[in-house]
């Protein structure tokens, strides 16, 4: 049964992280649809108010306006229910997050994911290399207290609908210890 916005009156503010392509906006949009969290995808958000700030001619894509970004979500982080999208997170305030989920991909899989969004060369090797090195999950390691960090493998359509219920239970408890 779908969960009732009054179970999701909850402050909770989450963050999921992840090298493009492991599934973070599949499961953010889930995730939107089974509760009353808001999803926030910090890639969109970037492109509709245009928060760059210059380009970069190496990934040939433009540079993030971190600070834009921190204004532009602050309102909405005050009030909470928020799951917030981006690959990386170590420019959030640290406070921000009660919750950071880092989503990860095998490589074979991710390898296949990325080249069917047209990434090839450079691009493609370094997000592949990204996710070997655990590149994100060490950043949100070192950026917030180990206990609120959890990995969740994201290979199968089984891994998605195991962690939406993870997640969903997370935030669940969360919000009955915090209420
Ligand atoms: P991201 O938002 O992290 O860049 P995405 O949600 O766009 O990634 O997913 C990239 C592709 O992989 C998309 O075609 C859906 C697919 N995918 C995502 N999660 C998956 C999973 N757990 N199992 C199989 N395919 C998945």
């Amino acid at each position: 049964a779908p969960l009732g916005p009054a179970r999701w009156r909850t402050g909770v503010r989450a963050a999921r992280v992840g090298t493009p392509g492991v599934g973070k906006s599949t499961l953010g949009k889930e995730l939107a649809s089974r509760t009353g969290l808001t999803y926030i995808s910090v890639g969109d958000l970037a492109k509709e108010e245009e928060l760059y700030e210059g380009f970069d001619e190496e990934y040939e894509c433009p540079i993030l306006d971190e600070d834009r970004v921190i204004d532009e979500l602050e309102d909405k982080m005050r009030e909470g229910g928020v799951i917030v999208d981006y690959h990386g997170c170590d420019f959030f305030p640290e406070h921000w997050f009660h919750i950071v989920f880092v989503l990860r991909t095998d490589n074979s899989f991710l390898y296949d994911r990325l080249e069917s969004r047209g990434y090839k060369g450079k691009k493609l090797q370094d997000n592949i290399q990204c996710e070997i090195f655990q590149t994100l999950y060490e950043e949100a390691m070192l950026s917030y207290r180990k206990e609120i960090v959890h990995q969740l493998p994201s290979n199968t359509p089984e891994d998605l609908e195991r962690n939406l219920d993870q997640i969903v239970q997370w935030i669940e408890q969360w919000t009955k210890d915090n209420n």
